[in-house]
């Protein structure tokens, strides 16, 4: 049995390479391989200066086919083809509950439009985050969570997830749920139009502060307005801390 985990997220590198090490019972042989989108993960010692450790899941398809008999992705930033997925089992580990928060930084959408959020590992097919679901389950969402404090909830329950049905995942040996509907679906030119914030918009201080946690994330720049007198971008990042 080959797996190629194609994976561009580096905190969960660690995470779901010591899943694979501590499963011994099984035999398996996994290749861990980063896209061909720049990364943070290009620069972990595992895959710095190694030619053979990126993959380009467009143009490589008759290779990862004639090699490997499972493709996992965690957090691919390249979107598998549809011949790829038809050709050989590729299964998805999503950071969202699907159908509810298929897309792009479904912690972002989940805080700013009240949904539940969670963690689903799927098979994958032609259409993004919609397979057949194999293991999924919500994690708590709370007021005080910023996108960064949910998503690192969000990032340990997928782990979890891998953990408890790794055996029958390499067995393929799951019962698949099918999606019940086509749930929400967010692209990340909805979350490019969420940054800029309107200082004349009305409403309520509540959708306000969603937004704004919503859209803060450890060092990133999201939120801004423009400063009319000088013309800069001001970024906002929310900081909460509670009793
Ligand atoms: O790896 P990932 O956490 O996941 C994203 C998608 O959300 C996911 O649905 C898809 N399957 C996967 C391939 O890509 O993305 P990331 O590491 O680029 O971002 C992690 C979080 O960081 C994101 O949920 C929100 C936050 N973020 C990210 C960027 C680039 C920001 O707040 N601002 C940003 O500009």
């Amino acid at each position: 049995m080959k797996i190629l985990v194609v994976i561009d997220n580096l905190l969960q590198y660690e995470r779901i390479k010591s899943v694979f090490n501590k499963k011994n019972n099984i035999e398996f042989h996994v290749d861990f391989k980063h896209s061909i989108v720049r990364s943070d993960i290009w620069n972990h010692k595992d895959f710095k200066n190694d030619q053979n450790s990126q993959i380009d899941v467009k143009k490589q398809i008759e290779y990862i086919i004639e090699n490997y008999q499972l493709v996992i992705s965690v957090h691919c930033f390249q979107f598998f083809p549809k011949k790829l997925v038809e050709s050989v089992r590729c299964i998805n580990i999503h950071p969202g509950y699907n159908p509810i928060n298929r897309g792009w930084y479904p912690q972002v959408f989940a805080i700013i439009n009240d949904l539940p959020i969670g963690a689903t590992i799927h098979e994958m097919d032609e259409k993004l985050d919609n397979g057949g679901i194999i293991a999924r389950e919500f994690v708590p969402k709370y007021k005080w969570d910023t996108s960064l404090s949910l998503y690192n909830r969000v990032l340990k329950k997928e782990v979890e997830l891998f953990d408890k049905y790794f055996y029958q995942i390499i067995t393929n040996t799951y019962i698949i749920i099918e999606p019940e509907n086509k749930g929400n679906l967010y692209t990340k030119k909805d979350f490019k139009e969420l940054l800029e914030i309107d200082l004349s918009e009305k409403g309520t201080f509540d959708s306000f502060y969603n937004r704004l946690r919503a859209l803060s994330h450890g060092n990133y720049r999201n939120a801004f307005f423009i400063d009319e007198g000088s013309g800069k971008k001001i970024f906002i990042n929310l900081e909460i801390t509670y009793e």
